[in-house]
């Protein structure tokens, strides 16, 4: 009896031990990321009074810098690959039942984030007050909001696709003197004419570059190639067995530099923590603002987004959001939602197990378009520095700011130096004053790290509710059985991951 007791007692104690260690093991990567930002942090801290040179400082954030790259690195072949293979194994129609889904999805939430950060930055009101002076000076370039809107749609079509892989189209202003020839009426009641030559100087758009992706371009020519070889039967299909293979392939490399990650976002962090002037110096309204954006992001991310996921899904949005914590920490260290892509894929198709169909036709669009938290961000600066000059903004005034905001945020991957020049058209689309934008580039790069995590959030809830509402038509496709070339890849990879856990053994392939 006793023995049977303790055998028992044993076999239970191992299978605790089994779960725990079973727990570790699924979660060791999110385990090791928080580790790192807590490391990070206090390491970080830790250095701050040792008073570092610039140069140290830069050799410091070097194992971070490396990680940026690799993730950069990945992101082209992967928007490429993934959105054509993802809409050419959609039927058309499916396709733009899906797109519209998408689109829709990214149009009510930017609105929402704006809505959200405006009546934020009303209540708080962080601008009231005595005027901060401003911590750096600098002048900020005009620029015309028609030649940023005619860059976008020309950031659209590429006309060199190697070129879209490293340049952007940006309008540059030169000053041109041409004489012109101008009649002029030398006696008014003979009207007698005569014509002279006048110089005149004129500001004239020509064409520019800019560095930087052309993330437009590329996403605009996958999807109609996507499209066309979708389409095209037996024909394609060597096409579509490429770009499958290539997504395939990347998403192992993927699976490797995600063992880096945590070094890398240590570092990054506390790179970061280093080289930030002193916190005591932001105070008053900068501090307010700071507070505003914060509570706006977190009211968005934590509430609104959730919410709406569990409106149309009936899920519970935090475990999904539980499987994302790694893209998350990582958006919140790179402070760039195209570097996180990678990672963000990894998390919802191996710990949410959203269908790679959704995921890779959603993710790289709502990487380049879906942008709450900058939408949001814009809003309440544009607010913060009217109420930091007393001025009052009428209805219309912060109509119009929400309509910019919105718009800023949709175009930004198509418009060169994005961050600044769709501050500069928010503000002066409502007559305000861009100088002022000095006030809180301050603290934009923390604030930078917020809103993009807030960004790589909506875009993964994004990919649940449109999962979600696609169901009907991948059901049905699926049941066309043998015409994805998805489906073909797939199967036996889960097989082989089935089989490992039940066997409660791991080869390196399948955590790869
Ligand atoms: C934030 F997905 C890709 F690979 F197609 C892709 C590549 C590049 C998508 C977008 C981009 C890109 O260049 N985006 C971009 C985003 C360019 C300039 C500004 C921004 C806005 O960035 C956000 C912000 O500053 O609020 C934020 N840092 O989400 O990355």
């Amino acid at each position: 009896m006793e023995r049977r007791a303790s055998s028992m007692r044993e076999r239970m104690s191992s299978i605790s031990r089994e779960s725990v260690k079973a727990f570790l093991r699924r979660n060791l990567f999110v385990l090791f990321t928080i580790a790192a930002v807590a490391l990070g942090v206090i390491l970080g801290f830790a250095l701050r009074p040792h008073n570092l040179s610039l140069r140290e400082i830069k050799y410091f954030a070097f194992p971070g810098e490396l990680l940026m790259r690799m993730l950069q690195m990945l992101v082209l072949p992967l928007i490429v690959s993934s959105l054509v293979t993802g809409i050419s194994a959609l039927d058309s129609k499916a396709s733009s039942k899906m797109g519209m889904r998408a689109v829709v999805y990214y149009m009510v939430t930017t609105l929402t984030a704006v809505f959200i950060g405006i009546v934020m930055v009303m209540i708080i009101r962080p601008g009231k007050g005595s005027r901060d002076s401003p911590m750096t000076s600098g002048n900020i370039e005009p620029v015309q909001a028609a030649d940023a809107f005619l860059d976008l749609i020309r950031n659209m079509f590429p006309p060199n696709l190697v070129e879209a892989c490293f340049k952007q189209y940006k309008t540059v202003y030169k000053k041109i003197v041409h004489t012109r020839n101008v009649t002029v009426a030398l006696n008014l009641t003979d009207s007698l004419n005569g014509s002279i030559n006048t110089t005149v100087e004129e500001t004239v758009p020509v064409s520019g570059a800019s560095g930087g992706v052309n993330a437009l371009g590329l996403v605009v020519f996958s999807m109609c190639f996507g499209l066309v070889i979708g389409n095209m039967k037996q024909q394609g299909q060597a096409l579509r067995d490429f770009f499958d293979c290539l997504n395939e392939a990347i998403m192992r490399l993927v699976a490797i530099i995600i063992w880096y990650a945590p070094v890398g976002i240590l570092f990054l962090i506390a790179g970061k923590i280093v080289e930030m002037k002193d916190l005591a110096q932001v105070g008053g309204q900068l501090g307010m603002y700071t507070v505003t954006v914060i509570v706006g992001l977190l009211i968005h991310g934590l509430f609104v987004l959730p919410l709406l996921y569990f409106l149309v899904t009936r899920k519970n949005p935090y475990s999904f959001i539980g499987g994302l914590l790694q893209a998350l920490i990582t958006a919140l260290g790179t402070s760039s939602s195209s570097a996180t892509l990678p990672i963000t894929f990894r998390c919802l198709e191996e710990n949410n197990h959203v269908d790679k169909r959704v995921t890779r036709f959603v993710l790289p669009v709502g990487a380049t378009i879906n942008m709450d938290g900058t939408a949001l961000y814009e809003a309440v600066a544009a607010i913060f520095i009217a109420q930091v000059n007393n001025m009052d903004l009428n209805f219309g005034q912060i109509l119009t700011i929400s309509i910019t905001a919105t718009a800023a945020s949709i175009g930004a991957a198509g418009i060169p130096q994005a961050g600044l020049v769709t501050m500069v058209i928010v503000l002066t689309s409502v007559g305000l004053p861009t100088d002022d934008i000095t006030l809180i580039i301050a603290v934009d790069w923390f604030l930078d790290r917020l809103r993009t995590t807030t960004n790589v959030l909506g875009d993964s809830l994004g990919a649940g509710i449109v999962e979600h509402l696609s169901r009907g038509e991948l059901q049905s496709q699926d049941a066309e059985l043998g015409n994805s070339v998805i489906e073909e890849n797939e199967k036996p990879y889960q097989l082989i991951c089935q089989e490992n856990d039940s066997l409660k053994h791991r080869n390196s392939e399948t955590t790869m």
